[in-house]
């Protein structure tokens, strides 16, 4: 059975462009409920055990600096099929190949700066919403 979370960080090229609010908008729109979320700033530590998976990739070092660069709004998202749908909903990792009126398409100017994240699986969304939210900080 599909799990009924999933994890986002809108990144800091969004926050600083002023597209929180409009992004919100969307998520609640397309029909998911919050039941965490935070305006916070990841020390480089915490961007680089959150992008552990990549990092011996060529781009580790910029992905880094990136998410670090200012803050983020991190939230937990409940929907049936949460993390399927977020994805649908944020489209491509590179704008370029996103869908019209995705979240992506829409705020994303490049793969590196792509605007939000959303967990790849269950066992992820599970792993990423204990890293950003205490159980106190969860409703
Ligand atoms: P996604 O699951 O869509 O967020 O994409 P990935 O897990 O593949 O990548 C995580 C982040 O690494 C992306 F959001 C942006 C960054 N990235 C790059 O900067 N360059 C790349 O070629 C691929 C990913």
């Amino acid at each position: 059975m599909a799990g009924r979370i999933t994890l986002t960080m809108i990144k800091p090229d969004a926050v600083a462009d002023g597209h929180t609010g409009k992004i919100i908008d969307q998520i609640i729109g397309a029909g998911f409920k919050i039941q965490a979320m935070k305006l916070t700033r990841l020390p480089k530590r915490k961007a680089e055990e959150f992008y552990a998976i990549h990092k011996e990739k060529p781009f580790f070092g910029e992905l880094v600096d990136f998410m670090t660069e200012g803050p983020i709004v991190a939230a937990i998202l409940e929907k049936d099929n949460a993390v399927e749908d977020f994805r649908k909903l944020i489209g491509a990792t590179n704008p370029e190949k996103a869908a019209e009126g995705t979240i992506r398409k829409l705020f994303a100017t490049s793969i590196e700066r792509n605007a939000i994240h959303g967990s790849d699986s269950d066992e992820n969304a599970a792993i990423e919403a204990a890293f950003h939210f205490s159980g106190l900080e969860r409703f």
